[in-house]
């Protein structure tokens, strides 16, 4: 293997080069060269100063993730760190790309910082499960202050170089040759002394009120709930505070060992790679190319069809949206304006990106516009014979060579590319709603998308900020479908006893955003409900029918008040009450741990079936779904990662214990059972 650190001199300056593709992750060969050239550069008496810079797309963006769980090579990164900063010579960090975690340590380690406008300077170690162990929490709160520092590192965001820069921890923004610049700052700086060391006394951790941390926590309690990793944060930070600096360093490195020995550590750097994986498609070759896509067409400007365009608007990218008549097009585009601007309104855009994203939006009414369209997106009500319609119309307009999607969430893609005469170019692009907020983005692979297709729809996915998983065509694809026997499930639980809150407080406490029946009051109980109020079949029937619809009736699972705060409802229990008798259903005693069973595991053994049935492509993909789509605890990895660490075999058993109960159209995936008896995993 070649030395990924290499030096060369400029005059006085000595620059110590990186190139470690394809992050420049500081492994063990980078570290062990880091301090090698470092001792090299303080030996020799013609060098006068230091700068440190990478190669390739970015400065060091944290420590080698790989080799967590590894036997450890010294030296350690707090060691390189504290080496660099010992250095007796001016040492100049010349950051590009994203300094992240280790980098960003490494950075602090150096006694200045020169950036490009374009560098971001971060702490997502704890999206690891982690925190910044190489004195990150420490170095951190007295170059940024203490109030930047716990949101970096609690966050896990990213900052720009320019609010680094206003905060103290970029010395100097500068623009074209960054190495050349960096050079002239450290000549300019290279007899200064004493030198300036980050872990050295700061103002900035001097007379700060105790109550910051405990008003942090309390305001962000709901955002940390269940995770281990930001409250440790801010132990930390907190130490830095309280605590000498080599106490602190102590207490971070302590922390550090606690959190990585623990499981939701495991869980967070087991998905950071399922992220990453979800991105590659099996049995597609990597030298097939993505098709050129300049223009989106969007059908239907409803609350999908809108969310759908500002993704690709916000990307800058121009979408023609197309409605039936004039009030439904003004009404959409009206909201996505008012979107954006409320996004400008809490600082995220500024007013001329409102306007540079709006103007690039081309309303029409003329199917015939779409015919411009490099990738046409079908975004209508989920009725098959609308769809077919509409896509034997987008087949005599499209131009050759376009792709044809559909945004459904649960009919047959193939079924809708059989009316065209290019099933080749049909493909499913199932947003999550608010589209232009949730991250999921299920691609859904017909029996004759092209493989180029299917390309251009993840490289499109990355380009608009989402991330992409492949589903098979199956009813409900990956998410959807596991949520049908849970929510089957939760009703007959209901019926047996147990009340929609509780339901939902042991989701909830399970780490969900909210549970089943919360979910339902949100989204809405009627969707897809036949709207025939004379047929009632089951307790959400009996709601819809008395419009008790959800939040936006003020009544559902829950009654609302005018702010929208539930509280149980009598009248529904009445309902359950009613719907239980009818059926000679007797109530009983439901525990917490039957709720698991009964709505988490089955899910599991769903994911099972659409493992064993190749809808999925790998159980990490499933993953993925639930954590961006339905937001599943990501420091509990996802339902099938998760249903390897409770064992194969546990699922297995509590789902016996309950099988009579899961009624007549449940069954076992043959695929859990195997597994379960082979002492197998899903995902490892
Ligand atoms: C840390 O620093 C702990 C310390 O505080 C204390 C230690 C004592 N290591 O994301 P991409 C791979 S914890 C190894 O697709 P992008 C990645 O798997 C670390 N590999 O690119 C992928 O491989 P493949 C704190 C890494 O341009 C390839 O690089 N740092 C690492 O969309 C490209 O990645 C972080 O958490 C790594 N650290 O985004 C930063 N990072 O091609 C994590 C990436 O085989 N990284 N790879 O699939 C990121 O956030 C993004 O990768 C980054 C680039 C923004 C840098």
């Amino acid at each position: 293997m070649t030395d990924p650190i290499s030096s060369e001199n400029h005059g006085d300056v000595r620059i110590i080069w990186s190139d470690n593709p394809p992050v420049n992750a500081l492994g063990a060969a980078v570290r062990q060269g880091l301090v090698r050239e470092i001792e090299a550069a303080e030996d020799d008496d013609s060098v006068k100063a230091v700068v440190i810079a990478c190669k390739g797309r970015t400065f060091f963006a944290g420590a080698d993730i790989t080799e967590f769980g590894k036997p450890p090579v010294m030296p350690w990164l707090p060691t390189v760190v504290d080496r660099i900063e010992a250095c007796e010579k001016p040492v100049v960090a010349a950051i590009h790309g994203t300094a992240l975690g280790g980098g960003c340590e490494v950075a602090l380690g150096c006694h200045y910082r020169v950036a490009l406008p374009s560098a971001k300077l971060g702490f997502p170690e704890v999206n690891l499960g982690l925190l910044p162990g190489a004195g990150g929490t420490q170095r951190g709160p007295r170059v940024a202050g203490v109030e930047l520092a716990l949101k970096m590192a609690t966050t896990g965001k990213p900052i720009t170089a320019g609010e680094a820069h206003d905060a103290g921890l970029v010395d100097r923004i500068v623009e074209g040759d960054l190495v050349q610049h960096a050079v002239a700052y450290a000549e300019e700086v290279k007899d200064v002394r004493p030198l300036p060391r980050s872990s050295e006394h700061s103002d900035k951790i001097e007379n700060v009120d105790p109550s910051v941390f405990e008003d942090y926590k309390k305001a962000n309690a709901k955002l940390f709930r269940g995770d281990v990793a930001p409250l440790a944060n801010l132990e930390c930070i907190k130490a830095a505070v309280e605590q000498p600096y080599e106490q602190g360093v102590m207490t971070e490195r302590t922390k550090f060992m606690e959190l990585m020995s623990g499981p939701q550590a495991k869980a967070r750097q087991y998905f950071f790679f399922a992220e990453r994986k979800a991105a590659k498609i099996e049995g597609v070759d990597d030298s097939v190319e993505p098709r050129e896509i300049k223009r989106v067409g969007v059908i239907g400007a409803g609350t999908m069809g809108g969310g759908i365009s500002m993704n690709f608007l916000t990307a800058g990218i121009p979408v023609t949206i197309v409605e039936m008549n004039q009030e439904a097009l003004d009404r959409g585009t009206g909201v996505m304006l008012k979107n954006y601007q409320s996004t400008a309104r809490k600082g995220r855009m500024t007013e001329e990106q409102v306007e540079g994203a709006m103007g690039l939006l081309k309303p029409s009414l003329n199917f015939d516009d779409l015919g411009e369209c490099d990738l046409i997106i079908e975004a209508v009500y989920e009725n098959m014979d609308v769809k077919k319609d509409i896509f034997t119309k987008l087949d005599g307009i499209a131009k050759n060579g376009a792709i044809l999607a559909s945004n459904t969430s649960y009919l047959d893609i193939n079924e809708i590319a059989s009316v065209t005469k290019r099933p080749e170019d049909v493909v499913g692009l199932h947003f999550f709603s608010p589209a232009n907020i949730m991250k999921l983005l299920e691609v859904v692979r017909g029996d004759k998308t092209a493989d180029d297709v299917l390309v251009t729809a993840m490289a499109l996915a990355k380009k608009i900020r989402k991330v992409a998983v492949i589903a098979g065509v199956c009813y409900g694809f990956i998410g959807n479908r596991m949520l049908i026997p849970r929510q089957l499930q939760a009703e007959k639980l209901l019926m047996e006893g147990a009340t929609p809150q509780q339901i939902d407080k042991v989701h909830v406490e399970f780490g969900m955003p909210m549970g089943p029946f919360q979910m339902a009051d949100l989204a809405g109980v009627d969707i897809g409900w036949h709207r025939d109020p004379e047929r009632i079949e089951s307790i959400r029937d009996a709601l819809c029918a008395i419009d008790r619809w959800g939040q936006k009736k003020g009544a559902g699972f829950y009654d609302y008040d005018e702010n929208r705060r539930p509280s149980p409802s009598e009248k529904v229990q009445s309902i359950i009450d009613d719907f239980a008798a009818k059926q000679g259903i007797e109530k009983r005693e439901i525990s917490d741990q039957e709720i698991v069973e009964r709505t988490l595991y089955t899910m599991v053994n769903e994911g099972a079936k659409i493992l064993d049935e190749g809808k999925a492509q790998r159980a990490s993909d499933i993953d993925v779904v639930w954590v961006y789509g339905y937001g599943w605890p990501v420091y509990r990895g996802g339902p099938m990662y998760w249903a390897d660490s409770e064992g194969l075999d546990t699922i297995v058993e509590g789902l016996k214990r309950q099988e009579e109960r899961l009624g007549d159209d449940w069954s076992f995936s043959q695929l859990l059972l195997d597994k379960a008896e082979a002492g197998e995993k899903f995902t490892r």
